[in-house]
């Protein structure tokens, strides 16, 4: 099994940093060798940081049987794959509505390594094992970097939607994110450190971005970013929907634009998880921290310019421009780190 892994830290004070609600041990995750996998050329080797709960079933997920017409939404964490998720679920379904808001889009599109980031006594159904006995055309959203999605992704080479948002919006969506659902309990100055320290679950952000970035012109691959998807959002339905070998007139485009536009999105039961935030909340026994919070929060791009500290930005800044040069990164790639 190339996938090894090492438990994080075993010092007290830096694992107390990072735990969050029922979740205290970590992992260290790596994939040693991909000889096989042609696309491994363009990736950076790294570490992710995993919660234990991986620990015994990195393997089973690494091996889980894809299919050629799959559709997955890989994203890292906050950057908009929720909206994707739903976006490329209509585009393949002909735009049917009605079905979307009867039946909630995580059971549509199920989240591939759910099981992994909750304790076990939040009870969600296992994945793996309803997507293995789905019917086809499956739709899943998963937040693993590539070197550890299952490896027969790069033979099978099912459509994969990659969507990247800038980093400082991420961090603070993410922030509120952990806060709230996950009930981290540091303050926001222990939440900028601990991304910044590539201990937030499926970090590193810099590598999980730019690896797909660099695969973005194979042609199962489509690289999106939040911030075009803000700025014209039907020339990406449009992009999208040619990508999956679909097409729809002017009006149907600016409908599903519409439908998926932030005011409606966020007001929509089966779309905007409110539902799955109170049913975390009631498992782990715990309340709201901000009581107006949302899982579809704010949507917009440059939030963090009202709600990080100018420090904060400064050292976000020169935190991303250590990785891009220590990793020698293109320095194109900082158009999608820096996006606003
Ligand atoms: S997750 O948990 O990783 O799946 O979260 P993810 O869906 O990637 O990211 C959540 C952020 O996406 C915003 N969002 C939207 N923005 C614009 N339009 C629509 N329709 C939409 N739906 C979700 C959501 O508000 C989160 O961003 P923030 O900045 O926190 O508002």
């Amino acid at each position: 099994m190339p996938i090894v892994w090492k438990k994080f830290c075993d010092e007290e004070k830096e694992v107390e940093k990072v735990k969050y609600a029922g979740m205290d041990e970590f992992i260290i995750v790596k994939n040693t060798s991909y000889p096989d996998i042609p696309q491994a050329s363009l990736w950076q080797d790294q570490e992710f940081f995993l919660p234990i709960l991986f620990r015994d079933t990195i393997e089973t997920l690494y091996n889980f049987d894809v299919r050629p017409d799959d559709v997955w939404v890989v994203t890292f964490p906050k950057s908009g794959t929720t909206w994707v998720q739903e976006m490329v679920w209509q585009i393949c379904n002909d735009l049917d509505y009605e079905r979307s808001k009867k039946e909630n889009l995580m059971e549509r599109v199920p989240y591939f390594e759910v099981n992994n980031i909750f304790p076990k006594y939040v009870n969600f159904p296992h994945i793996p094992t309803e997507l293995q006995e789905m019917k086809s055309r499956r739709f899943i959203k998963s937040h693993l970097p590539a070197p550890l999605l299952p490896k027969q992704i790069w033979t099978v080479k099912p459509r994969i939607i990659y969507v990247a948002r800038n980093v400082k919006d991420v961090a603070i969506s993410f922030y509120h994110y952990y806060k709230n659902v996950q009930h981290y309990h540091g303050n926001w100055e222990n939440f900028f450190d601990i991304f910044m320290k590539n201990r937030v679950f499926f970090a590193p952000y810099h590598t999980h971005v730019y690896n797909f970035w660099r695969m973005r012109n194979e042609e199962n691959i489509l690289f999106l970013t939040y911030e075009e998807m803000k700025k014209d959002h039907p020339s990406v339905i449009r992009k999208t929907a040619q990508f999956l070998g679909k097409s729809f007139s002017e009006d149907q485009v600016n409908e599903l634009a519409d439908f998926l536009s932030f005011s409606k999105f966020s007001k929509i039961p089966t779309l905007n998880q409110d539902e799955s935030v109170t049913r975390i909340l009631k498992e782990l026994r715990k309340t709201l921290p901000d009581k107006d919070y949302h899982f579809v929060r704010k949507g917009e791009v440059g939030s963090y310019k009202v709600e990080m500290p100018k420090e904060v930005i400064e050292e976000f800044n020169r935190w991303t421009l250590k990785e891009t040069e220590k990793a020698k990164m293109d320095p194109d790639i900082n158009r999608v780190f820096y996006n606003v």
